[in-house]
């Protein structure tokens, strides 16, 4: 694993440090910092736990110090699987600390994500909870472990709550009890350099095995703040995670981090429901909070009981799929608040209408670059630009946007332009304002809701079913979802039903929302005139 990571050239590195993008400030020492500056303030709320800036430093340091026990130091990737708990805070600023990389992993992922993810990163460490909406990840961490050669990276699990008997796990609370060892890990940041990566995101995938995405100190620290900055936060900040907080846009669109480089506070929600999240609302004087579409209807529905007290509530944001024109005119009004709509994507840009565009531009575009330095190319299939108005590919590259995935050589040779623009697979249109509409998508890939499913992934195990010889996944219209996807198989004798497949697929250790909504037998699939699956034949063979 010699191969270099693709980063930005040279003259743009130095550029966007002149324009003051990007800081050059590690995480780890920022932290430092907004405990010097504003430590008595509150930064994190979980239930009735909670944390000042100078708090959340010095509980950074204990946990560092733990870590540090357990032999993980500066470059080390931990992959980390927490629900919305403040825990998920305290362990990702106890990394930063030690110059060790977070590797962001949600809760539905099973063996063959976090396995995958263990391998592609080489992590040392993986931190779970014990159970989660009725699942035992230390079972699911004794099965990763079991697929693990000799050789592997894999040495600790650090379970949140009781790690069982035995001594297969790390206690999380042993962990940050630990009696100092002798020579401490020092620093702020383990010594980090703000160029260096400081986190690894999981790309949606189009691929077999879904790609890393590494982001550095400066990049995304830029994200963050330019996000805050776009959603005017500021220290009377209150910002409600709902979605998983690990996920770039509960984390760092602004979210977590945008809140706390604001000077606000930031409160996890232990479930997506509008009841836990309308009492927080009211409890907390939650200002602002982020939703994908799907969460939308069940919102507004529970609004309208007129039951709750959202008057704190100032911007909703809503963003990771597309959300339908009607329900962003109904949602303002619904939660008197004003809706956001995001565009975003793990591997960098983020696009985000603005507090004070006309309603017109809110409701039916997906908003515009979050930063004036965000570069954006609407191409045909030449690559050559189209005229604002006409759909296209959109190409991305800027001081937030990776220029390669972590340790793919080969993939990144054509997931990028030879100028450096990331091809996002999204089609859009470009007004004259700026504001993109995504009316399409050109990638293998279908979102559920803000959930992506690469189809070849699925594909690929799905085969591995005795009755099924040829397979293909497909996204189609759901009202509920957006897409929802619909395996079409061509098998030997007859098809096994939507349920079967899903516990195949469940067995095969896959992420319950992979598994296909429906399932379709056909005699054969229908290729394209140079022998590709055609995806759009077999959906218009849909009613
Ligand atoms: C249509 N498609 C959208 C939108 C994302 C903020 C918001 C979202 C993500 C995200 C994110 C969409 N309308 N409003 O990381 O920080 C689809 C596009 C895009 C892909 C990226 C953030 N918002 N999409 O969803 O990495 O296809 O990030 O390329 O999970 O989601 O997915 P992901």
């Amino acid at each position: 694993m010699s191969e270099t990571q693709r980063t930005w050239p040279e003259a743009e590195k130095a550029r966007y440090r002149a324009v003051g993008h990007w800081e050059g400030v590690t995480f780890g020492a920022l932290l430092r910092h907004w405990a010097a500056g504003r430590g008595g303030r509150v930064a994190l709320v979980d239930g009735d736990r909670r944390w000042t800036y100078a708090q959340l430093d010095a509980e950074a340091d204990l946990i560092a110090r733990g870590l540090f026990g357990l032999g993980i130091k500066r470059g080390d990737r931990v992959v980390i699987q927490l629900p919305n708990r403040a825990e998920f805070v305290l362990l990702w600023f106890a990394l930063q600390r030690l110059g060790a990389v977070p590797v962001h992993a949600m809760p539905g992922h099973r063996r063959r994500e976090i396995g995958h993810l263990v391998r592609a990163a080489e992590a040392v460490a993986c931190v779970v909870p014990d159970r989660h909406a009725r699942f035992d990840h230390r079972e699911l961490m004794r099965e990763v472990r079991a697929e693990q050669g000799p050789d592997d990276s894999l040495r600790h699990v650090v379970v949140v709550g009781d790690p069982g008997p035995g001594k297969d796990f790390v206690s999380f609370e042993a962990l940050r009890t630990a009696p100092p060892t002798a020579s401490g890990h020092g620093l702020d940041d383990g010594g980090a350099a703000p160029s260096d990566i400081a986190l690894l995101l999981l790309s949606g995938g189009t691929t077999g095995l879904p790609k890393l995405i590494p982001r550095t100190h400066d990049d995304y620290a830029y994200n963050a703040r330019a996000c805050a900055d776009v959603c005017a936060l500021d220290a009377r900040t209150v910002y409600l995670a709902v979605l998983p907080i690990g996920f770039n846009f509960t984390f760092a669109c602004p979210g977590v981090l945008g809140t706390l480089m604001a000077g606000g506070t930031v409160v996890v929600a232990p479930d997506p429901s509008p009841q836990t999240a309308f009492a927080l609302v009211d409890q907390e004087g939650v200002t602002l909070t982020s939703l994908t579409p799907p969460l939308v209807p069940h919102w507004m529905d529970e609004a309208a009981s007129g039951s709750w007290d959202l008057g704190s509530l100032a911007v909703v944001q809503v963003g990771g799929a597309r959300l339908p024109e009607d329900h962003a005119r109904k949602l303002g009004p619904a939660l008197g608040a004003t809706v956001q709509q995001v565009f975003g994507m793990a591997e960098g840009l983020i696009n985000l209408t603005r507090l004070d565009d006309p309603e017109d531009l809110v409701c039916a575009t997906q908003g515009r670059p979050a930063s004036p330095d965000d570069e954006v190319l609407v191409v045909d299939t030449d690559g050559r630009p189209v005229p604002d108005g006409t759909a296209g590919e959109l190409l991305t590259r800027g001081p937030y946007t990776l220029r390669g995935y972590y340790r793919a050589e080969e993939y990144n040779r054509t997931a990028f332009t030879p100028h450096g623009h990331y091809r996002t697979g999204d089609v859009v249109r470009r007004l004259p304002t700026g504001h993109l509409v995504v009316v399409g998508r050109i990638k293998d890939q279908i979102n559920r809701g803000g959930e992506k499913v690469a189809a070849v992934e699925v594909e690929e195990e799905l085969l591995t079913h005795p009755a099924i010889t040829a397979a293909a996944l497909v996204g189609v219209p759901d009202e509920r979802w957006g897409e929802r996807s619909v395996a079409f198989l061509v098998c030997e004798g007859s098809a096994p039903g939507a349920r079967e497949v899903a516990a195949h697929l469940k067995e095969r250790g896959l992420a319950g929302h992979k598994a296909p909504d429906e399932v379709v037998q056909v005699p054969a699939l229908p290729l394209t005139v140079v022998g590709k699956v055609d995806k759009a034949a077999l959906t218009q063979r849909l009613p």
